[in-house]
């Protein structure tokens, strides 16, 4: 039987929600101690755990057909694979950062100067778009102490928060780049397994609408029905259900996470009351 073969960081920041997405796709694994490989035992699959930075070859190469990892590694390592979904989590940025107390006078600071970075790549390609001559200082991790040994004038790093910055004394100049957690697939899959990444693919969109996307249920004086469905249009329209309560009725309906706190003061506004708000396990329009 055709397998999907999918590889996953073995341990890392992206480890513990590749496999999340996956469980939310109803995919069960056989085991769950992490050791080179395990299988699904519901569906057509084979997870392989691997470091990151080894996932974008061996996609390329067909040892795994698809991947996931942060869009910042699929960028650095320049492979011929081919991103067919951002997954919405790991959200990051690459950048500069110097020593707090540099004046930055714009990107031109930088020529002539030394920069530290596990990214030469992402880091050189930038440099050579906008005609800067730097010295790239290759480093494979604790980028952020390269100014304070005096190995590097400047960083070019991973940023989240900021506070690994702060904390090493830098400040963060320009962003170059912003990543996230995608998946990555081999370019010549075979129809069966294109088949089978299709399948997955449907599975994660059900997920993600979900996640952003909320149930709503509340009471509403029926003269307001037609105001509240206005701004409450669902996936067709609303659900509307004559309460006990003469004049009263029910509405049930999905909203977009992003729309929610402005939809709901609109409600108020219109006389619901009751208002109840749940979250939506799958969703498939
Ligand atoms: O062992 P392996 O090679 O598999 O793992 P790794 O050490 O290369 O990667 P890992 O697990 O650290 O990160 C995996 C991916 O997570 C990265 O490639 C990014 O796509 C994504 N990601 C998201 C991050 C961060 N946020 C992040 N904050 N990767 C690293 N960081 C580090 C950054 O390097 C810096 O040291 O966190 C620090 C900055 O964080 P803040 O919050 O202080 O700004
Ligand atoms: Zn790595």
């Amino acid at each position: 039987m055709t397998k999907l073969k999918v590889a996953i960081q073995k341990s890392g920041r992206l480890s513990e929600k590749s496999l999340s997405l996956l469980k939310e796709c109803g995919i069960r694994l056989s085991n769950g101690d992490r050791k080179l490989k395990t299988e699904a035992f519901n569906f057509p699959l084979e997870i392989l755990f691997l470091r990151d930075d080894d996932i974008p070859q061996y996609v390329e190469q067909g040892v795994a057909d698809i991947g996931i990892l942060g869009a910042n590694e699929v960028r650095e390592k320049q492979k011929d694979i081919s991103i067919v979904e951002k997954l919405g989590f790991a959200g990051c940025r690459l950048s500069l950062a110097i020593p707090k107390d540099e004046q930055y006078t714009g990107l031109s600071y930088f020529n002539q100067r030394r920069i530290a970075t596990s990214y030469p790549a992402i880091l050189s390609r930038f440099c050579r778009e906008q005609n800067l001559d730097v010295r790239i200082e290759e480093i494979g991790g604790s980028v952020e102490i390269a100014t304070g040994i005096g190995l590097a004038d400047a960083v070019f790093d991973i940023v989240s928060s900021g506070s690994t910055l702060i904390m090493n004394g830098l400040k963060e100049v320009e962003v170059v780049a912003k990543s996230e957690a995608v998946l990555v697939a081999n370019k010549n899959l075979s129809q069966e397994k294109d088949r089978l990444l299709k399948k997955l693919l449907f599975r994660m969109g059900a997920v993600k609408q979900a996640s952003e996307n909320k149930y709503i249920l509340l009471n509403a004086p029926n003269e307001a029905i037609d105001a509240i469905s206005a701004v409450l249009p669902g996936m067709k329209s609303p659900t509307i259900l004559p309460l006990a309560q003469q004049g009263w009725s029910s509405i049930h309906s999905v909203v977009r996470e992003e729309e929610f706190w402005e939809v709901i003061d609109q409600l108020k506004e219109f006389g619901a009351q009751g208002i109840l708000v749940v979250p939506i396990e799958k969703m498939i329009l």
